[in-house]
């Protein structure tokens, strides 16, 4: 490795960089494009050997794939420390454009930069698997709701529970005792990671220093092509922009959910208690629609029922997302997909159950790793990891440094994008719905039921880092882990422990992205995002009629144009690429204002007369 000898000399011996040695004399543009080549050579040759190592520990979690992973991650880790350093001698170096947007990149090339101490190094590296490990393995045994006669006491292994079995409680149960236990068993898998997360919080700062940021959060922030507070300001707008409508379903759900459990349980002006909102981070209120669904007796929406009636398996889930893909004119995927991929939960090992979507060797060896069931949420869900791994395809002929999203919002927002076009209209010409409802009172239906997955997620999506950048910046100290956690809850999306918490929980991780040290605005952006995209998309389809009528299915010119951003990677600063969409270079939120006007003006009417707010 070249590079590294002559970093790991300068971290060896400080003062060879500074006082004694002459100055050199400043490279040249040659210089700097030799130094960026080198760069992408060695860091694909090590990013392949982690993702290797990565996948392998995220599908059998065990202290040897993890320890495994973990060192590959310290090559890693200790190559971009001693390449940023050293890419710091090209910075007058008059570069040309795209090598001087690589040895920008370079210092955003990992969102948990170690200290160059290679004992601190191998710390943070072990910290982070074993985090993830904790997230991956976790589970809850023993009984939760009331036994029922002749039921057995829990269900799984030892009579244990995973996530998943845990969510799916959290969807359907309505008994409020259930669902508490479902909840609490759940949050109590986080209590051990507190340690570990101050001081992988302590250490990446420190990483993050070495490299010139004041914290992990201001170089999580920086990584948008314009200034940590100018992001930040960016974010609060569109929050801005999107709240009242927030607010709006809000207040209709409290008001709901009070016929259904009571004042008592639920009260007037008050936060809405997490455990009630079907999901386990109350981000995602969709399972809730059969119970506030405004106009029963149209015609069903319920694809759930009909996955599981016409009995579709996994592997048909993700042909009918590839076969969407397809249809906009992008190719089949590749046959090694369908032999590698994770789609089901295999038996008798621990795996990561989140989804995820993975280019291992950065040269079209995609796959995703799932633990589908049969459900609309998860075929969804396919439609957004199929979105990465059409990304990761478009852009592999770009050197590792651009193989990149032109953001992360929008590596998220792809999948959501094209998924926007799951409607009704759609679906039955899929066979998974039976009519498609035609009148008013159907649209109001079917717009409630998305909402209650894009709109009641805004408010998560802006917090979960709202809490990680205090915390990074040492405004939330470790004694108040999570009372600023629900602070920022309560402040943001309206919602309430359901039970007594203290310095004990660890509460934030209990989302994945937290022991996995995933930053989270990306999907705050992208939930803004898709609905610029998809309405950008519409138009080149030449689609008339309500946006939220809107599917692409089928249409050349949108997959085109999509095709041409995604092209892009990360080569261009992102406005650039926002631009090849939507025509325009400020993102705004417009577009999902206009999709659910007609849910917005019929919300407004429910809620006349109620007080609002909490
Ligand atoms: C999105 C959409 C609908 C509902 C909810 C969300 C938000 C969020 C959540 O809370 O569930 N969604 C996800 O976490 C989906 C997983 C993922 O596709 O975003 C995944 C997360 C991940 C996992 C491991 C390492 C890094 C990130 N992201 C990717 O697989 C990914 C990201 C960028 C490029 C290529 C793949
Ligand atoms: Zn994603």
């Amino acid at each position: 490795m070249r590079i590294p000898l002559i970093a790991a000399a300068l971290a060896a011996f400080p003062a060879l960089a500074s006082s004694q040695a002459p100055p050199p004399a400043p490279p040249s543009p040659a210089e700097a494009r030799a130094f960026v080549d080198g760069v992408n050579v060695d860091l694909r040759r090590l990013l392949v050997r982690r993702e290797t190592a990565e996948w392998i520990k995220s599908t059998y979690i065990t202290d040897d794939t993890e320890r495994n992973a973990a060192a590959l991650n310290e090559d890693v880790m200790a190559y971009l420390s001693g390449a940023i350093r050293e890419s710091a001698r090209f910075a007058g170096a008059g570069a040309d454009p795209g090598t001087a947007r690589m040895l920008h990149l370079l210092r955003f090339a990992s969102s948990l930069p170690a200290p160059s101490d290679p004992g601190k190094r191998a710390e943070l590296a072990a910290i982070a698997a074993k985090l993830e490990g904790i997230y991956g393995k976790g589970k809850v045994c023993g009984p939760i709701g009331p036994r029922k006669k002749g039921a057995p006491a829990a269900k799984g292994d030892a009579g244990c529970r995973d996530l998943q079995d845990l969510e799916e409680i959290l969807a359907k149960s309505r008994e409020p005792e259930t669902l508490l236990a479902a909840w609490k068993g759940w949050h109590g898998i986080s209590r051990e990671m507190r340690p570990l997360y101050q001081r992988l919080a302590e250490l990446s700062n420190e990483g993050a220093r070495e490299i010139g940021f004041g914290d992990l959060g201001e170089l999580w922030r920086a990584g948008y092509d314009m200034t940590p507070a100018e992001f930040e300001r960016e974010t609060d707008r569109l929050w801005q922009e999107v709240r009242p409508l927030y607010d709006q379903l809000h207040c209709y759900v409290r008001a709901r959910l009070q016929d259904v459990y009571g004042k008592r349980l639920v009260p007037d002006g008050r936060p809405i208690p997490a455990h009630l909102l079907g999901n386990m981070w109350a981000q995602d209120w969709s399972s809730l629609y059969p119970l506030l669904e405004p106009y029963p007796n149209q015609p069903s929406l319920d694809v759930d029922a009909a996955l599981k009636r016409q009995g579709w398996s996994p592997a048909r889930m993700v042909k009918a997302g590839e076969a969407f893909f397809t249809s906009l004119g992008l190719d089949p995927l590749p046959k090694t997909f369908w032999e590698r991929s994770q789609l089901v939960k295999p038996p008798g090992r621990d795996v990561v159950c989140h989804a995820s979507a993975w280019d291992v060797t950065y040269s079209g060896d995609l796959r995703i790793k799932m633990c589908i069931r049969p459900t609309e949420e998860d075929l969804v869900t396919i439609h957004h990891e199929l979105g990465h791994n059409y990304y990761q395809r478009a852009y592999v002929h770009l050197p590792v440094l651009f193989q990149n999203g032109a953001n992360d919002g929008f590596h998220e927002a792809i999948g959501d994008a094209v998924a926007l076009s799951i409607t009704p209209g759609y679906l039955k010409s899929i066979g998974l719905v039976a009519r498609v409802p035609g009148d008013d009172r159907g649209v109001v239906n079917f717009q409630m039921k998305r909402a209650l997955d894009k709109i009641a997620f805004l408010p998560w999506g802006k917090l979960v880092d709202q809490w990680r950048w205090d915390v990074f910046a040492g405004k939330v100290a470790p004694d108040r882990y999570n009372a600023a956690w629900w602070e920022l809850r309560e402040r943001f999306q309206g919602v309430a422990p359901p039970t007594a918490r203290s310095e004990e929980d660890f509460d934030p991780g209990a989302k994945y992205h937290i022991p996995a040290n995933v930053s989270y605005t990306r999907y705050f952006l992208a939930f803004v995002y898709q609905f610029q995209f998809h309405r950008a998309l519409c138009q080149a389809a030449g689609i008339q009629g309500p946006l939220h009528q809107c599917s692409i299915f089928g249409s050349k010119e949108a997959g085109a144009k999509l095709e041409a951003m995604m092209r892009l990677g990360a080569s261009r600063p992102w406005p650039e690429a926002y631009a090849a969409v939507t025509g325009t270079t400020r993102p705004d939120a417009s577009a999902l204002l206009e999709y659910f006007a007609p849910l917005r003006a019929w919300l407004e009417g429910q809620n006349a007369g109620r007080t609002c707010g909490w």
